[in-house]
């Protein structure tokens, strides 16, 4: 059963020139790219992307970083996708994150923590569903 997930490459990661490195981790694990975009989110969009956190004291501070310059979000697709990516992704805290992991290698700190990785399939869908229309999601089966 191939499943898919909803990745978000944050600004700081963007703004240290590891876009590729990091897509180039996502693929070697197995993942292929259906949606890929680079874009800036605006207050509205990080607040509603990450509604679930706004009653948490560092809600102002994650909605001023994910605004702070462009990201790079993709739709990635795999068997276990979302459990799979939360693994290559790491702990939250990448003081926590597993040697190797994308945390581990191009965090700055808890919030400037790299990527983001849907939770759930439902959230994933929630999530992918706010950047990317049904037209840009590649359904063609291609290699890549
Ligand atoms: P996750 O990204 O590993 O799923 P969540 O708990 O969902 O972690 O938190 C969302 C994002 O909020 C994190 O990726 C990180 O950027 C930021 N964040 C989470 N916990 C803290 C904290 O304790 N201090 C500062 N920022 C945090
Ligand atoms: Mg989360």
């Amino acid at each position: 059963m191939i499943d898919r997930t909803f990745t978000i490459i944050k600004p700081n990661a963007v703004a240290d020139g590891n876009t590729g490195k990091i897509l180039d981790m996502i693929i070697a694990a197995g993942f292929r790219v259906i949606g890929l975009k680079l874009t800036c989110m605006d207050r509205n969009q990080a607040q509603k992307f990450y509604a679930i956190h706004r009653d948490r004291p560092f809600f102002g501070e994650l909605v001023d970083f994910m605004t702070s310059g462009p990201v790079v979000v993709g739709l990635l697709e795999k068997e276990h996708a979302v459990a799979d990516l939360r693994r290559l992704v790491g702990a939250t805290d990448p003081a926590k994150a597993e040697p190797g992991t994308i945390r581990n290698l191009f965090a700055r700190s808890v919030t400037k923590n790299a990527i983001h990785a849907s939770d759930s399939d439902e959230n994933a869908r929630c999530e992918w569903s706010q950047f990317f229309t049904e037209e840009e999601i590649i359904t063609a089966d291609y290699r890549g």
